[in-house]
């Protein structure tokens, strides 16, 4: 059934993700006024939103009915028809089924949940292992890779777009675009550890279905494995002071080979590596060649 489920959901994103975007460069953000989940990006996130759905087929149910016995009561009970009141105090047959009925419904619940939970905390073998610490107010990032690749993500100003050449605000969106992305393979998993330097922070990134506290003194762990490439942002969840709207984090998407390159060349300059895979990608993405200084 969860497969069933899956799949109809992931066509159908599918399909919506490439009217809206109208063929344009994948990526998912929190917008304004959603209260819809983010598209999946991961398998996990896949799973968070069948549960989602499937628990909407109990609640709206019960919801209902409570509504129904509610309105029975006052209506068949009320004052005006019931002249002598009733002295009932027990019906054996009503406890036993509000008992029953409810630990049947409990039990529905609960065995696919604690299924997304241990798949939540069951990540493959990682192939990549990232750090990630929040500081007041931006996100610092450290890969346990042979060479350690190491840099502070921090909000994109827009005074520095020119600089960044992130003029482009739906590429980079005001609030949300950084200087430094995290630059992860597709169709990897990628270990997250997830720490903090001052207070707690925490690191999401909703279309992958990651949120992890960002704890001081503590590092805990988190995983995902991105089916689709593109760049993903998330924010801060977890108040952290005054700028705790403007540590956004995001995260870049590509093919294995373009995150090779991105990272032998960020081992020494980052900021020179983000330029190249950023000039690689929207080249790409604008369907001219790829620039031969590549
Ligand atoms: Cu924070």
């Amino acid at each position: 059934m969860d497969k069933i489920f899956a799949t109809t959901r992931s066509a159908a994103a599918g399909a919506l993700a490439l009217l809206w975007m109208g063929g344009g460069a994948l990526a998912d953000q929190p917008r304004p006024w959603e209260i819809r989940f983010q598209d999946a990006a991961t398998g996990i996130a896949e799973q968070i939103h069948w549960f989602e759905r499937y628990t909407l087929w109990f609640l709206g149910p019960i919801t209902l009915l409570v509504l129904a016995l509610i309105l029975w009561c006052v209506l068949k009970f009320r004052a005006g028809v019931n002249p002598q009141p009733s002295k009932t105090s027990h019906n054996t047959a009503i406890e036993v089924i509000w008992t029953v009925g409810p630990v049947i419904v409990l039990l529905f619940l609960a065995v696919p949940s604690f299924q997304l939970l241990t798949a939540q905390y069951s990540p493959e073998d990682p192939t990549l292992t990232v750090k990630a610490t929040g500081y007041q107010w931006y996100w610092g990032y450290e890969y346990q890779t042979e060479t350690p690749v190491s840099f502070d993500s921090l909000i994109l100003g827009n005074d520095d777009r020119a600089a960044a050449g992130k003029e482009d605000m739906a590429r980079y969106p005001r609030l949300l675009a950084v200087d430094n992305e995290v630059v992860v393979p597709v169709g990897e998993t990628v270990r997250l550890l997830v720490t903090a330097g001052d207070v707690i922070h925490s690191w999401t990134i909703p279309a992958f279905g990651v949120k992890m506290d960002a704890v001081p003194g503590r590092i805990n762990e988190a995983w995902f494995k991105a089916d689709k490439e593109g760049l993903y942002y998330g924010q801060c969840s977890e108040l952290c002071g005054k700028d705790h709207a403007f540590m956004p984090i995001a995260v870049r998407v590509v093919s294995p080979e373009l995150y090779e390159t991105w990272l032998a060349a960020a081992a020494t300059d980052v900021s020179g590596a983000n330029k190249a895979l950023q000039a690689s990608l929207e080249n790409a993405a604008d369907g001219k060649v790829a620039s031969a200084d590549f």
